[in-house]
Protein backbone atom coordinates (compact mmCIF):
# COMPACT_ATOMS: atom_id res chain seq x y z
CA UNK A 1 0.00 0.00 0.00
CA UNK A 2 1.19 3.39 -0.50
CA UNK A 3 2.76 5.02 2.17
CA UNK A 4 1.72 8.59 2.76
CA UNK A 5 3.49 9.30 6.26
CA UNK A 6 5.44 12.75 6.89
CA UNK A 7 5.86 12.08 10.95
CA UNK A 8 7.61 8.97 12.67
CA UNK A 9 6.64 5.74 14.17
CA UNK A 10 9.45 4.86 17.12
CA UNK A 11 8.15 1.98 18.86
CA UNK A 12 9.57 0.82 22.43
CA UNK A 13 10.07 -3.02 23.19
CA UNK A 14 11.57 -5.88 25.44
CA UNK A 15 10.37 -8.22 28.32
CA UNK A 16 8.53 -7.18 30.39
CA UNK A 17 10.34 -4.66 33.20
CA UNK A 18 12.40 -4.08 30.28
CA UNK A 19 11.85 0.01 31.09
CA UNK A 20 10.17 0.69 28.41
CA UNK A 21 7.66 2.75 29.84
CA UNK A 22 10.33 4.33 31.89
CA UNK A 23 12.29 5.36 29.35
CA UNK A 24 9.25 6.26 26.55
CA UNK A 25 8.54 9.00 29.80
CA UNK A 26 11.97 10.50 29.46
CA UNK A 27 11.63 10.94 26.13
CA UNK A 28 8.54 11.98 26.12
CA UNK A 29 9.18 14.90 29.04
CA UNK A 30 12.80 15.80 26.40
CA UNK A 31 10.59 16.41 23.46
CA UNK A 32 7.64 18.07 25.44
CA UNK A 33 10.16 20.77 27.39
CA UNK A 34 11.50 21.36 23.30
CA UNK A 35 7.82 22.04 22.43
CA UNK A 36 7.92 19.28 19.59
CA UNK A 37 4.93 17.43 18.67
CA UNK A 38 4.07 14.55 19.55
CA UNK A 39 2.10 11.85 20.96
CA UNK A 40 2.87 8.13 23.00
CA UNK A 41 0.37 5.29 22.69
CA UNK A 42 1.00 2.11 24.48
CA UNK A 43 -0.37 -1.52 23.41
CA UNK A 44 -2.83 -3.01 24.30
CA UNK A 45 -5.25 -0.18 24.27
CA UNK A 46 -4.81 3.54 23.03
CA UNK A 47 -8.49 3.60 21.82
CA UNK A 48 -12.07 2.98 23.79
CA UNK A 49 -12.21 -0.20 21.93
CA UNK A 50 -8.40 -0.99 23.47
CA UNK A 51 -8.53 -0.09 26.72
CA UNK A 52 -11.42 -2.52 26.96
CA UNK A 53 -9.74 -4.89 25.61
CA UNK A 54 -6.57 -4.06 27.73
CA UNK A 55 -8.45 -5.11 30.59
CA UNK A 56 -9.66 -7.87 29.65
CA UNK A 57 -6.10 -9.00 28.38
CA UNK A 58 -4.58 -8.75 31.48
CA UNK A 59 -7.55 -9.15 34.32
CA UNK A 60 -6.20 -12.51 36.28
CA UNK A 61 -9.56 -13.61 36.30
CA UNK A 62 -9.85 -13.93 32.62
CA UNK A 63 -9.51 -17.29 30.98
CA UNK A 64 -8.54 -16.93 27.25
CA UNK A 65 -7.38 -19.13 25.03
CA UNK A 66 -3.79 -18.52 22.65
CA UNK A 67 -5.55 -17.99 19.28
CA UNK A 68 -8.48 -15.55 21.06
CA UNK A 69 -5.67 -14.11 23.13
CA UNK A 70 -3.85 -13.43 19.62
CA UNK A 71 -6.79 -12.13 17.91
CA UNK A 72 -7.87 -9.66 20.81
CA UNK A 73 -4.29 -7.94 20.77
CA UNK A 74 -4.82 -8.01 16.55
CA UNK A 75 -8.15 -6.17 17.58
CA UNK A 76 -6.68 -3.43 19.57
CA UNK A 77 -3.69 -2.74 17.31
CA UNK A 78 -5.81 -2.38 14.19
CA UNK A 79 -7.98 -0.14 16.08
CA UNK A 80 -5.66 1.96 17.32
CA UNK A 81 -3.58 2.03 13.74
CA UNK A 82 -6.64 3.04 11.86
CA UNK A 83 -8.26 5.74 14.62
CA UNK A 84 -4.85 7.09 15.59
CA UNK A 85 -1.42 6.00 14.10
CA UNK A 86 -1.59 6.72 11.04
CA UNK A 87 -3.72 9.63 11.18
CA UNK A 88 -1.17 11.37 13.53
CA UNK A 89 1.31 10.24 11.16
CA UNK A 90 -0.07 11.93 8.44
CA UNK A 91 -0.72 14.59 10.29
CA UNK A 92 4.00 14.71 10.52
CA UNK A 93 3.47 13.78 13.94
CA UNK A 94 6.33 11.78 16.39
CA UNK A 95 4.74 9.05 17.56
CA UNK A 96 6.05 7.03 20.40
CA UNK A 97 4.98 3.45 20.81
CA UNK A 98 5.31 1.49 23.59
CA UNK A 99 4.83 -2.05 22.49
CA UNK A 100 3.83 -3.21 18.91
CA UNK A 101 3.60 -6.02 16.83
CA UNK A 102 6.98 -7.60 17.86
CA UNK A 103 5.53 -8.71 21.27
CA UNK A 104 2.79 -10.28 19.55
CA UNK A 105 5.77 -12.21 17.85
CA UNK A 106 7.37 -13.03 21.07
CA UNK A 107 4.42 -13.97 23.37
CA UNK A 108 2.10 -15.11 21.15
CA UNK A 109 4.44 -17.09 18.66
CA UNK A 110 7.49 -18.03 20.90
CA UNK A 111 5.36 -17.69 24.12
CA UNK A 112 2.09 -19.44 23.31
CA UNK A 113 3.31 -21.68 20.57
CA UNK A 114 1.01 -20.19 17.72
CA UNK A 115 1.60 -20.56 14.34
CA UNK A 116 4.10 -17.80 12.75
CA UNK A 117 2.17 -17.58 9.35
CA UNK A 118 -1.01 -17.57 10.95
CA UNK A 119 -0.10 -14.64 13.39
CA UNK A 120 1.64 -12.57 10.92
CA UNK A 121 -1.54 -12.89 8.23
CA UNK A 122 -3.44 -11.56 10.72
CA UNK A 123 -1.08 -8.92 11.74
CA UNK A 124 -0.98 -7.40 8.40
CA UNK A 125 -4.71 -7.26 8.74
CA UNK A 126 -3.88 -5.53 11.77
CA UNK A 127 -1.20 -3.19 11.03
CA UNK A 128 -2.44 -2.69 7.01
CA UNK A 129 1.36 -2.37 6.30
CA UNK A 130 2.90 0.07 8.90
CA UNK A 131 5.81 -0.55 9.62
CA UNK A 132 7.42 1.61 12.80
CA UNK A 133 10.89 4.07 11.45
CA UNK A 134 12.89 1.98 14.11
CA UNK A 135 11.96 -0.50 17.12
CA UNK A 136 14.32 0.28 20.20
CA UNK A 137 13.94 -3.23 22.07
CA UNK A 138 15.86 -3.11 25.36
CA UNK A 139 17.37 -6.37 25.84
CA UNK A 140 17.06 -8.07 29.19
CA UNK A 141 17.19 -10.86 30.69
CA UNK A 142 13.61 -12.47 31.97
CA UNK A 143 14.22 -12.96 35.51
CA UNK A 144 15.91 -9.06 35.85
CA UNK A 145 12.89 -8.10 34.32
CA UNK A 146 10.40 -9.99 35.85
CA UNK A 147 11.79 -8.75 39.04
CA UNK A 148 11.82 -5.46 38.48
CA UNK A 149 8.02 -5.49 37.66
CA UNK A 150 7.17 -7.70 40.65
CA UNK A 151 7.84 -4.93 42.83
CA UNK A 152 4.60 -3.39 41.29
CA UNK A 153 1.67 -4.54 44.16
CA UNK A 154 -0.40 -6.56 41.59
CA UNK A 155 0.53 -8.91 38.90
CA UNK A 156 -1.61 -9.17 35.47
CA UNK A 157 -2.51 -12.47 33.59
CA UNK A 158 -0.13 -12.69 31.14
CA UNK A 159 3.01 -11.76 33.81
CA UNK A 160 1.67 -15.06 35.25
CA UNK A 161 2.20 -17.03 32.21
CA UNK A 162 4.95 -18.88 33.89
CA UNK A 163 8.87 -18.72 33.88
CA UNK A 164 9.33 -20.83 30.74
CA UNK A 165 6.70 -18.66 29.07
CA UNK A 166 8.82 -16.09 29.86
CA UNK A 167 12.06 -17.39 29.04
CA UNK A 168 10.60 -18.02 25.05
CA UNK A 169 9.53 -14.58 25.44
CA UNK A 170 13.37 -13.54 25.93
CA UNK A 171 14.75 -15.89 23.55
CA UNK A 172 12.81 -14.43 20.76
CA UNK A 173 13.36 -11.16 21.34
CA UNK A 174 17.17 -11.91 21.64
CA UNK A 175 16.41 -13.40 18.16
CA UNK A 176 14.74 -10.31 16.56
CA UNK A 177 18.24 -8.47 17.37
CA UNK A 178 19.69 -10.71 14.66
CA UNK A 179 20.30 -9.66 11.01
CA UNK A 180 18.64 -12.86 10.06
CA UNK A 181 15.58 -12.58 11.73
CA UNK A 182 15.45 -9.11 10.60
CA UNK A 183 16.19 -9.94 6.90
CA UNK A 184 13.61 -12.21 7.19
CA UNK A 185 11.01 -10.35 8.74
CA UNK A 186 10.83 -6.56 6.67
CA UNK A 187 7.16 -5.94 7.75
CA UNK A 188 9.81 -4.49 11.50
CA UNK A 189 11.60 -2.17 9.82
CA UNK A 190 14.78 -1.63 11.49
CA UNK A 191 15.46 -2.89 15.27
CA UNK A 192 18.02 -1.72 17.08
CA UNK A 193 19.01 -3.54 20.27
CA UNK A 194 20.01 -1.50 23.52
CA UNK A 195 21.54 -3.13 26.87
CA UNK A 196 18.74 -2.67 29.26
CA UNK A 197 20.73 -3.78 32.27
CA UNK A 198 22.11 -0.81 33.49
CA UNK A 199 20.71 1.95 35.22
CA UNK A 200 17.96 4.15 33.71
CA UNK A 201 20.10 6.89 33.23
CA UNK A 202 22.28 5.09 31.36
CA UNK A 203 19.77 3.02 29.36
CA UNK A 204 18.30 6.89 28.78
CA UNK A 205 22.07 7.70 27.05
CA UNK A 206 21.62 4.85 24.96
CA UNK A 207 17.87 5.26 23.88
CA UNK A 208 19.28 8.94 23.64
CA UNK A 209 22.22 8.11 21.19
CA UNK A 210 19.84 5.82 18.90
CA UNK A 211 17.39 8.44 18.06
CA UNK A 212 19.07 11.22 17.17
CA UNK A 213 21.43 9.06 15.35
CA UNK A 214 18.85 7.81 13.32
CA UNK A 215 16.70 11.45 13.48
CA UNK A 216 19.46 14.08 13.54
CA UNK A 217 16.56 16.57 13.52
CA UNK A 218 15.74 15.72 16.81
CA UNK A 219 19.23 16.57 18.36
CA UNK A 220 17.96 20.02 17.73
CA UNK A 221 14.91 19.54 20.18
CA UNK A 222 16.78 17.84 22.44
CA UNK A 223 19.96 20.10 22.49
CA UNK A 224 17.07 23.74 22.53
CA UNK A 225 15.86 21.35 25.89
CA UNK A 226 18.54 20.95 27.81
N1 LIG B 1 1.56 -8.42 25.14
C1 LIG B 1 1.39 -9.57 24.40
O1 LIG B 1 1.39 -10.68 24.94
N2 LIG B 1 1.22 -9.47 23.04
C2 LIG B 1 1.17 -8.27 22.41
O2 LIG B 1 1.00 -8.23 21.19
C3 LIG B 1 1.35 -7.08 23.20
C4 LIG B 1 1.53 -7.20 24.55
C5 LIG B 1 1.29 -5.74 22.53
C6 LIG B 1 1.17 -5.67 28.49
O3 LIG B 1 1.31 -5.34 29.80
C7 LIG B 1 1.31 -7.18 28.44
O4 LIG B 1 0.80 -7.65 27.20
C8 LIG B 1 2.76 -7.58 28.49
C9 LIG B 1 3.07 -8.12 27.11
C10 LIG B 1 1.73 -8.53 26.60
N3 LIG B 1 2.88 -8.63 29.45
N4 LIG B 1 3.82 -9.19 29.93
N5 LIG B 1 4.34 -9.91 30.62
P1 LIG B 1 1.79 -3.92 30.33
O5 LIG B 1 1.60 -2.89 29.27
O6 LIG B 1 1.10 -3.69 31.62
O7 LIG B 1 3.26 -4.28 30.73
P2 LIG B 1 4.62 -4.11 30.04
O8 LIG B 1 4.52 -3.56 28.66
O9 LIG B 1 5.36 -5.39 30.14
O10 LIG B 1 5.27 -2.98 30.91
P3 LIG B 1 6.10 -3.04 32.22
O11 LIG B 1 6.03 -4.27 33.02
O12 LIG B 1 5.72 -1.82 32.93
O13 LIG B 1 7.56 -3.01 31.71
P4 LIG B 1 8.40 -1.80 31.18
O14 LIG B 1 7.53 -0.71 30.67
O15 LIG B 1 9.39 -2.33 30.26
O16 LIG B 1 9.16 -1.31 32.49
P5 LIG B 1 8.95 0.03 33.37
O17 LIG B 1 7.51 0.16 33.80
O18 LIG B 1 9.59 1.18 32.76
O19 LIG B 1 9.82 -0.42 34.63
C11 LIG B 1 9.45 -1.49 35.45
C12 LIG B 1 10.07 -1.27 36.86
O20 LIG B 1 11.51 -1.25 36.74
C13 LIG B 1 9.70 0.09 37.48
O21 LIG B 1 9.65 -0.07 38.86
C14 LIG B 1 10.88 0.99 37.10
O22 LIG B 1 11.06 2.04 37.99
C15 LIG B 1 12.03 0.02 37.13
N6 LIG B 1 13.09 0.34 36.16
C16 LIG B 1 12.95 0.87 34.92
N7 LIG B 1 14.15 0.99 34.32
C17 LIG B 1 15.06 0.49 35.19
C18 LIG B 1 16.48 0.33 35.15
N8 LIG B 1 17.20 0.69 34.05
N9 LIG B 1 17.09 -0.23 36.20
C19 LIG B 1 16.37 -0.63 37.28
N10 LIG B 1 15.03 -0.49 37.41
C20 LIG B 1 14.38 0.06 36.37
Amino acid sequence: MSDKRRGRLIVFEGVEGAGKSTQLERLDGHLARAGVPHRAFREPGGTVLGDSIRALLLDPLSTISARAEALLFMASRAELVSRELRPALEAGTIVFLDRFFLSTYAYQIAGRDLAESDVRSANTMATHGLVPDVTLLLTLSADVGLRRAERRSTTDRIERSGREFHTRVELAFREFTTREWQAAHEECGPIVALDASGDADAVEALVFDAVTSRFPELRTAFGAAA
